[in-house]
């Protein structure tokens, strides 16, 4: 069950949303007016009929919800509206009132602090461990989540950033005090502003854009007009800008967060504010080139209320698993306390987590990941692999005059002396060195990444050509053997488990038109036109890791599915991921393109890095690999999707379905320009 209810309660309207935990998504929501001021039970009362309507629609009841979490505006407190102005409340007994008309857990908290949560667990913080928010709406709302809790201060008026204040003697704000952040950069004080500054500019095309008449000024107009270079817009702008990069450095020098969101609906404006505020906030704030604050824009614009009410349920649970990892953490043969850990990533298979340790006054980092039990039938088998080529890697690099700890994995030792911990629910651990200021991409950013990618990969063959082939365990059989997947995709079409398959017909069709292609490389490989090689099989970008600041690449990862296979399936898979226009899960085709420029730089970077390693025939079959691999990987989405979504890990409906797709518009692609692929794979072939 991973549905809850989330409420946005408002001084205007009610809006609720059943909200998908698993998928990340709104399944449906609906919305009244909250006819405020009015008592605490009346309105708990219009709350709970909705919500009972929204679970009726659906054809579920409340029943099926785990919790009820609410966006509330005004101060809360254990449980408690401790004084809401626009609702009229004061010590409103909200939780116990909504839970005995419910029965369900119901948590509740400050309505800025909600949308700041939405964007910790979800949104722009979701991979770090303090985040900020700053709305600028009607007026300036703050949130301030730490360890995936809201910090509602001891009386509940923490985050209260809105009435920091930037002036003593400045402008009146609606608290009654002067000189409030909120009177300088809430989009009221935006609208303000530009009205008066307006006055003073008779030819300011602000005059156009509000036809004239300065009453339909709005938040946006300064900014389109700013963007025209008109100076009266620029005043405003400017100064708009200056107060928010003053109040903003001024919490970053308080908290030094590692995300600092900026919502509401001028957060809309992107990068014509995010740039020139970045470039201010540098400049006044504390901080190091390599440790800054991210400022970013908010990710949730509407839905925010609703997304972070909903997750409010998820503290006491983020709590627990923080405590779980703690002892799985004091398994493994290392010192200090875990202070940190989050998931991380965006792998498929595995459940990883960033973790961080203090012993003393040194900070460790290490990446913890439970191996999926489905996916690997046997992990001690695969640890096997793992720590013996991680070995062998390590001390080639060590010849190399390279750094062990950054160039290759390196898994640490339970106390036990294992390569990994198995704790009581039967599930495996492993924990690595995190590879220090490393990042990965799941798109390419610039042309050379690709290329350096390219010859990391291709490299990496290389330092495993002289393994002992003999000792690694299969650890999934036929993992690229296509025609075997074909088997299994027309097994999971037939069975047709979630009654799917009327949905995906041309998708099916497309797949078994290709059955004949489908056996190209397994009878390349019987006839003794390709051999088998230790290669990586999972070559897709974000199993490399960059230096977090020059960009150079450092390290392959993902290591579990080292086995004898084909060099071009290596070549072939990063083709597929990386060759590309779009993340590998975008919904709108027209944006996924087959990029034959970056597959050059990837044939040219991979032949480099193979270092003669690749023969004639393997050469030639590389364009071949690379279609084989979408075609492969697309079919293995779909099979996927057909069986209920098992394997892969997905966030959202369809998500499988959408991957397929985009797989499949490549390989349409790639067809047509296989002459070219060719061309190419010739003209580096012969250096
Ligand atoms: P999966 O099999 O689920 O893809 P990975 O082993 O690839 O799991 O890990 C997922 C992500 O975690 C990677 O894409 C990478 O961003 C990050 N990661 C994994 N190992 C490390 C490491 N040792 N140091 C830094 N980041 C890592
Ligand atoms: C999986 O583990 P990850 O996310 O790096 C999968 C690959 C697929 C890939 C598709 C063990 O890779 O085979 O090509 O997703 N790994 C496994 O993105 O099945
Ligand atoms: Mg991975």
């Amino acid at each position: 069950m991973s549905y809850c209810i989330g409420i946005d309660l408002g001084g205007t309207n009610i809006a609720a949303g059943i909200v998908d935990l698993k998928e990340k998504r709104i399944v449906r929501k609906s919305r009244i007016k909250t006819r405020a001021p009015r008592p605490c039970e009346e309105i708990s009362e219009d709350i709970f009929e909705l919500c009972k309507k929204l679970v009726s629609f659906e054809g579920m009841s409340l029943k099926d919800m785990q919790w009820i979490g609410i966006a509330t505006p005004g101060i809360v407190k254990d449980g408690k509206v401790i004084y809401a102005n626009n609702l009229g409340w004061q010590n409103a007994e909200f939780v116990k009132i909504m839970h005995e008309k419910t029965g369900l857990p119901v948590i509740i908290a400050n309505d800025a602090n909600t949308a700041a949560y939405a964007e910790a667990i979800w949104g722009v913080g979701a991979e770090s461990r303090t985040l900020v928010a700053v709305t600028l709406g009607t007026g300036v709302g703050g949130g301030i989540v730490i360890d995936g809790r809201i910090w509602e201060g001891m009386n509940g008026f923490a985050a209260e950033l809105g009435h920091i204040t930037l002036d003593s003697e400045g402008r009146i704000c609606s608290c009654g005090k002067r000189g409030c952040f909120e009177a300088y950069c809430s989009a009221t004080a935006l609208v303000s502003e530009a009205r008066r500054v307006m006055h003073l500019y008779p030819s300011s095309v602000m005059w156009d854009m509000c036809g004239r008449d300065a009453s339909k000024m709005n938040g946006y107009i300064p900014f389109k007009a700013y963007e025209q270079g008109d100076e009266a817009a620029t005043e405003v702008i400017g100064d708009f800008i200056k107060y928010l990069a003053i109040g903003i450095s001024n919490i970053i020098n308080i908290l030094q967060p590692d995300v600092l969101c900026i919502g509401g609906g001028i957060s809309a404006e992107g990068e014509l504010l995010m740039a020139p505020l970045r470039k201010q906030i540098e400049r006044i704030s504390f901080g190091v080139k390599e440790g800054r604050t991210k400022v970013a824009a908010a990710k949730f614009l509407n839905d925010a209320g609703i997304i972070g009410a909903a997750l409010l349920g998820k503290q006491e649970e983020i709590t627990k698993v923080k405590e779980y990892i703690k002892t799985i953490i004091d398994n493994f043969d290392i010192d200090g306390v875990v202070i940190e850990s989050h998931p991380y990533g965006n792998g498929h298979i595995n459940d990883t987590r960033y973790i961080l340790v203090k012993n003393g006054g040194e900070d460790k980092e290490y990446i913890l990941q439970k191996i999926n039990k489905n996916v690997f039938k046997s992990p001690p088998a695969l640890m096997e692999n793992y720590t013996g080529v991680t070995k062998f890697l390590r001390d080639k690099i060590i010849k190399a005059g390279g750094d062990p700890d950054r160039e290759t994995l390196n898994v640490i030792k339970t106390k036990a002396g294992e390569n990994y911990y198995l704790d009581e629910n039967g599930d495996y651990w492993r924990l690595i060195l995190f590879v220090k200021d490393s990042k990965s991409y799941d798109l390419v950013e610039r042309p050379e990444q690709f290329y350096d990618s390219a010859v990391a990969f291709g490299n990496f063959q290389y330092l495993l050509r002289d393994y002992p082939a003999e000792t690694l365990n299969e650890i999934i059989p036929n993992f690229h053997n296509t025609p075997d997947r074909l088997r299994l995709f027309k097994e999971a079409v037939a069975a047709d488990v979630c009654a799917r398959r009327s949905e995906v017909e041309a998708e099916i069709a497309f797949v078994l038109e290709r059955e004949e292609f489908a056996q190209t490389l397994e009878r390349a490989h019987r006839e003794g036109r390709l051999p088998l090689k230790v290669t990586h099989n999972d070559t897709k970008l974000n199993n490399i890791l960059f230096d977090k600041y020059t960009d150079a690449p450092l390290c392959v990862i993902d290591l579990d599915t080292i086995m004898p296979g084909y060099s071009v399936n290596d070549f072939g898979d990063s083709i597929r991921f990386g060759a590309t226009t779009a993340l590998e899960d975008e919904v709108d085709l027209s944006k996924v393109n087959f990029d034959i420029n970056l597959f050059e730089l990837y044939v040219k970077g991979f032949i480099e890095g193979a270092k003669g390693g690749l023969s004639e025939g393997e050469l030639e079959m590389l364009p071949i690999g690379a279609i084989m691999m979408t075609y492969e990987c697309g079919t293995r989405f779909l099979t996927d999707y057909l069986q209920g979504d098992t394997y892969f890990r997905t966030s959202r409906k369809n998500h499988n379905l959408d991957r397929a797709r985009n797989q499949f518009k490549l390989v349409r692609d790639m067809e047509a320009n296989l002459p070219k692929m060719h061309e190419i794979v010739k003209k580096y072939s012969h250096n």
